[in-house]
């Protein structure tokens, strides 16, 4: 995480090897600075915590490292490198949830939005947004749709999707929120009309059951009476498929999983020896969820001045760095109903590999 807290509208960047990236899927913006002037009347990001997630990066990995199981929270997969890494994954031919979803939205987005007219759509976790261009394009948008709201932990990702999205749709202003999805809920701006809030890509997996109804309750207070909440849920399907999307041959997800370890060195001044872990991912069917581990295969010292942290992780033990539920339909509406909303529409992908759904909710 970097930047300073309050607003900023975009400054040059000097982040090697992050422009002209070849998996970046919008267009790419050589000069921020200039770009920035272009766009300046539509756009702004307001920079909510920048000292925040390394702060509490700290807390967390204190507490998480002295606990037992020892667990990090995925949240800190997504430096700059793990977004683009997770931008990667997408396109990996094992990973199915990104095409299942897109899939979805393609059926769905014109429908969708001719039938909701959000004046804006908020997106948590929004990523690149890549998929939610598929809703920005649909044919009705210019008419009722006036702004995007992204909020993301990922400051560049936002950035680099905004100016991508303000070139593309031009009838579009773009409010970046960077914070936190579980915390910063209460930074979204004020509604400007009938709002359509996104949280896609199966990103509701990575909480756990309780602090996914805290987190759900939250996103029900970001709707009124006529605002609705599009869910994007990975569903249960057949062990291979599911192990395989998240144990690619190319070793993709190894190297997001390690890349939690360099965030946190750089951070926090830590030693990780990310080469030491070998990345272990399975599918728990106890609790229905795919599970990230990382595993020393020699007892790992791992101390962080910074933080007066110093432990052995030895390898009878892992960090368990991502849990990643898998749903099934039938389980949507009481989980929704936990946290205030009410399931109006559950849209599945039925394909036995691509198992996938689109929830779409109201305020109960
Ligand atoms: N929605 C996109 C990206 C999914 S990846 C898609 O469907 O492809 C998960 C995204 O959520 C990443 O961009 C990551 O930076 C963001 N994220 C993860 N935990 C977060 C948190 N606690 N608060 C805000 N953003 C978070
Ligand atoms: C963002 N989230 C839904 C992804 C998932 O599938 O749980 C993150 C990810 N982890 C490994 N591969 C992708």
């Amino acid at each position: 995480m970097n930047g300073a807290r309050g607003r900023a509208l975009l400054t040059p960047r000097s982040a090697a090897g992050t422009l002209g990236a070849p998996w970046l899927p919008f267009p790419l913006m050589t000069d921020l600075a200039h770009a920035s002037t272009e766009y300046a009347a539509r756009l702004s990001i307001d920079v909510v915590d920048a000292g925040g997630v390394a702060g509490r990066m700290a807390e967390d990995v204190l507490a998480g490292l002295t606990a037992v199981p020892k667990q990090l929270p995925p949240k800190y997969f997504y430096d700059d490198a793990g977004s683009r890494l997770f931008e990667q994954i997408t396109r990996l031919p094992e990973y199915y949830p990104s095409r299942a979803e897109r899939e979805l939205l393609e059926e769905t987005a014109d429908e969708l939005m001719a039938e909701l007219r959000p004046a804006e759509i908020v997106e948590l976790g929004a990523g690149s947004s890549a998929k939610t261009r598929r809703l920005l394009s649909a044919p009705t948008a210019p008419e009722h749709l006036r702004r995007f709201v992204p909020l993301d932990v990922s400051r560049e990702i936002v950035e680099s999707s905004a100016l991508g999205l303000l070139a593309d749709f031009p009838y579009l202003s773009v409010h970046g929120v960077i914070g936190d999805f579980e915390r910063h809920l209460h930074h979204v701006p004020q509604a400007i009309g009938r709002r359509l809030v996104l949280f896609l890509g199966g990103t509701i997996g990575n909480l756990h059951p309780p602090e996914r109804t805290a987190f759900l309750a939250s996103v029900r207070g970001l709707l009124g009476p006529g605002d609705r909440v599009l869910i994007g849920l990975d569903l249960v399907k057949d062990v291979a498929t599911m192990e395989a999307a998240y144990n690619d041959s190319a070793g993709v997800t190894a190297e997001f999983n390690r890349n939690m370890l360099r965030f946190i060195n750089r951070e926090l001044g830590a030693n990780f020896e990310p080469e030491a872990f070998a990345h272990r991912a399975f599918f728990n069917a106890e609790h229905s969820r795919i599970e990230m581990h990382l595993a020393p295969s020699v007892p790992q010292e791992v101390s962080a001045p910074d933080i007066s942290l110093s432990v052995t992780i030895s390898p009878s033990e892992t960090i368990w760095t991502e849990s990643s539920y898998k749903f099934t339909p039938e389980s949507v509406a009481g989980m929704l109903a936990d946290a205030g909303l009410r399931l109006e529409r559950c849209y599945a992908n039925d394909r036995p590999d691509r198992r996938f759904a689109l929830a779409l909710a109201a305020p109960a």
